[in-house]
């Protein structure tokens, strides 16, 4: 059902290991409402070591979600083993959405009529396998989430554009937003893991609103140790998904991690407009100074497109640089393209360098609009356009960047290849053209 509903394995985003049985996350696949969906391991009812582990981790899923979806097996009927699943689920306050999978080719009433005796809502027939029902389940599911829906919109309007910033714990997120608020709103220590939710906190500059978001420190793989982090990992993705622009806070005295990688390389993924803050710059020598610049080109090498602004949270300094940063990427990320200006820049553009030629024949391109908005979805029109090398593709999305200001928001592009009119239409020959080439073969045979 976690694969059904986020589409593939691909979208998996952050894996915590219990000793047992890990806490899966994912987004909701490109086709469904959006929604952050965990995974999460069976519940037994056995009383053992590793019946308990797995409930821990059960327990910080629930406590993290909005909704929970009870999966039970149609096939083996209800069972003593959902009741007891069924009374946990009651006891933890939270909405419950019972569906009964392995429904493909039942009856439906039929198929869930064990299942009322659980005393939940409504049992809903699914299949996971084969799809059916699990955007009837998604919806049920979202119907108990009241910030879900229309939220953007209403958002935008209300309160402005939304920063979010994330990054590994302890970097200096809180600090940064106290620091940009000028007052200690938000808590702050020396130790990882303060945050525990995404918190929402109202700021105004040069006259204009805006969200700040904080987020709770994620990070890719907790040691086993730490497996019972209170702190909520899907506010902090569904915080992402929702920004406008996300600040990407790194520790300059830690140096680039794999985690900060793997961190912006979520970011890019989900399409949001970035800045970078490497943070705690104040106190670090020269010779550090330069250390770090030189790791964080060699570490991240494809984001020249994102504007990066060493500062100190703790004495403010260039945090407004970075905050700008933020919020010019996230204007750039709903910027609005029109087809005319995107045509007369793929002119120029083709007319500088051309296409390359594919089996004798020139790639052609021949005009250009925009498919959609945050992040920037260019659509380019032409023949052949699957054939397109992945370097031209880059150059083109580095040229429509230039074109028109787009600096900290990814740009996705999209080629169309137009109908061929001579496209599976056999070349059938005239009399004529037939007689001359028996002619033409018969002589090269001499
Ligand atoms: N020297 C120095 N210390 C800083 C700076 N920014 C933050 N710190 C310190 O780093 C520690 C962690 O700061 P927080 O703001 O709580 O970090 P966080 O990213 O919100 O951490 P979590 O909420 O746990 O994810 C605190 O002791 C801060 O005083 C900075 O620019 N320079
Ligand atoms: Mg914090």
């Amino acid at each position: 059902m976690f694969n059904r509903l986020t589409g593939t394995r691909d979208a998996l985003v952050a894996d915590y290991p219990g000793l047992t049985r890990d806490r899966i996350y994912g987004f909701t696949a490109a086709s469904l409402p959006p929604a952050v969906v965990i995974d999460t391991g069976g519940l037994a009812e056995r009383g053992d070591e590793l019946a308990d582990l797995m409930h821990a981790q059960v327990e910080l899923a629930v406590a993290e979600a909005d909704v929970v979806v009870m999966l039970a097996d149609g096939q083996a009927g209800a069972t003593g083993e959902d009741q007891y699943v069924a009374s946990l689920l009651r006891r933890s306050g939270k909405p419950v959405v019972l569906a009964v999978n392995k429904a493909e080719g039942r009856d439906v009433q039929a198929f869930v009529s064990d299942f009322w005796e659980l005393g939940l809502d409504t049992p809903m027939a699914v299949s996971a396998s084969h799809g059916d029902g699990v955007r009837e389940l998604l919806a049920a599911a979202l119907a108990h989430c009241p910030s879900a829906g229309d939220a953007d919109t209403a958002r935008t309007v209300a309160e402005g554009a939304c920063i979010t910033v994330v990054g590994r714990p302890n970097v200096g997120k809180s600090t940064l937003i106290n620091r940009l608020l000028r007052e200690d709103r938000l808590v702050t220590r020396d130790e990882p893991g303060t945050t525990r939710d995404a918190v929402r906190v109202p700021f105004e500059l040069d006259g204009v609103p805006y969200t700040l978001v904080d987020t709770a420190g994620i990070r890719r793989r907790a040691r086993v140790t730490e497996a019972i982090e209170k702190f909520s990992i899907a506010k902090t993705l569904q915080a992402v998904d929702e920004a406008d622009a996300v600040i990407v806070m790194l520790d300059a005295r830690e140096g680039v991690t794999e985690q900060d990688a793997s961190l912006i390389g979520l970011v890019l993924e989900r399409g949001r407009a970035l800045a970078i803050g490497i943070n705690k710059w104040d106190g670090m020598s020269d010779s550090q100074r330069r250390k770090f610049m030189h790791g964080l080109d060699h570490a991240l090498p494809f984001l020249d497109f994102v504007e990066k602004h060493p500062v100190s949270a703790l004495h403010g300094s260039n945090i407004l640089d970075l905050f700008r940063s933020a919020t010019r990427a996230a204007t750039a990320a709903r910027a609005e393209l029109p087809t005319k200006e995107l045509t007369r820049v793929l002119e120029e553009v083709v007319a500088t360098h051309p296409p390359p030629m594919v089996r004798r024949h020139r790639i052609r391109l021949t005009y250009a609009h925009q498919g959609g908005r945050r992040p920037p979805l260019i659509v380019v029109h032409g023949n052949q356009t699957e054939l397109l090398p992945d370097s031209y593709r880059r150059y083109l999305v580095n040229e429509f960047r230039r074109a028109f200001d787009l600096a900290g928001t990814p740009i996705r592009l999209e080629l169309r290849t137009g109908h061929n009119p001579f496209a599976g239409r056999r070349n059938v020959l005239t009399q004529r053209q037939v007689a001359k080439r028996q002619r033409l073969r018969r002589h090269s045979r001499r």
